[in-house]
């Protein structure tokens, strides 16, 4: 179920559905510590996602735009640190894509409730141009809308389960994409939601 999208992208299928309930576990210690809240784009609109991060900085959207910021401005002190199992997972999948040497420095937590999307953006926040971007998918499938270099590029839509991982570098890094709203269900590990981790090279 491994499937290559184009250079430098890939979906590897099930990698991480082993480790499902321990992810799981991790995923719930970060949240204990920095809860998931639904961030303003600089434009003023509340975003269908909520979202938190680990690892040294973390993404953050206000009035005043995007940025990768060591402190969770919710609670004044640092991120929570990205778990070993995390880490581990990123360079393992990196790897496995042909991305030897990924040394993730931040990991972005998206939950999605039924109904929440993400509309079809970029990431370009981060420094490091080289490093490709790890996604983990876990509970409620999704559907990926992914483009090409340009907005108007008419997406492709990949179906997303639980435990896929996909691996976007080199020329695909920064592609256009963004996630369907997810359908209603329930997943037996994680009720009524979807979560994806980004790891990412921000420095
Ligand atoms: C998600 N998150 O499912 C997605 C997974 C984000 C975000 O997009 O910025 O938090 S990453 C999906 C993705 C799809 C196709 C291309 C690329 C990423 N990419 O080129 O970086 O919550
Ligand atoms: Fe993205």
């Amino acid at each position: 179920r491994d499937q290559a999208l184009s250079p430098g992208a890939m979906v590897l299928g099930g990698f991480a559905r082993d480790m499902d309930r321990d992810l799981l576990a991790a995923i719930e210690g970060v949240l204990a510590d920095a809860p998931p809240r639904h961030l303003v784009t600089p434009g003023g609109r509340r975003m269908s996602v909520a979202m938190s991060n680990c690892g040294g900085v973390g993404w953050v959207s206000d009035r005043r735009g995007y940025r990768y910021d060591p402190i969770d401005p919710e609670s004044g002190r640092h991120w929570p640190a990205m778990p070993d199992i995390f880490t581990d997972l990123a360079i393992r999948a990196a790897a496995a894509a042909g991305f030897a040497g990924f040394a993730p420095d931040a990991c972005l937590i998206n939950r999605y409730e039924p109904g929440a999307r993400l509309s079809l953006h970029q990431d370009r926040d981060e420094r490091d141009r080289a490093a490709p971007i790890v996604s983990v998918s876990l509970g409620l499938p999704a559907t990926f809308l992914w483009g090409g270099e340009k907005r108007s590029d008419r997406p492709r839509r990949i179906r997303i389960v639980h435990g896929d991982v996909a691996v976007w570098g080199g020329p695909a890094r920064f592609a256009f994409h963004g996630v369907e709203p997810v359908a209603d269900g329930a997943h037996p590990l994680t009720g009524r939601a979807r979560y994806n981790l980004t790891f990412r090279k921000v420095f």
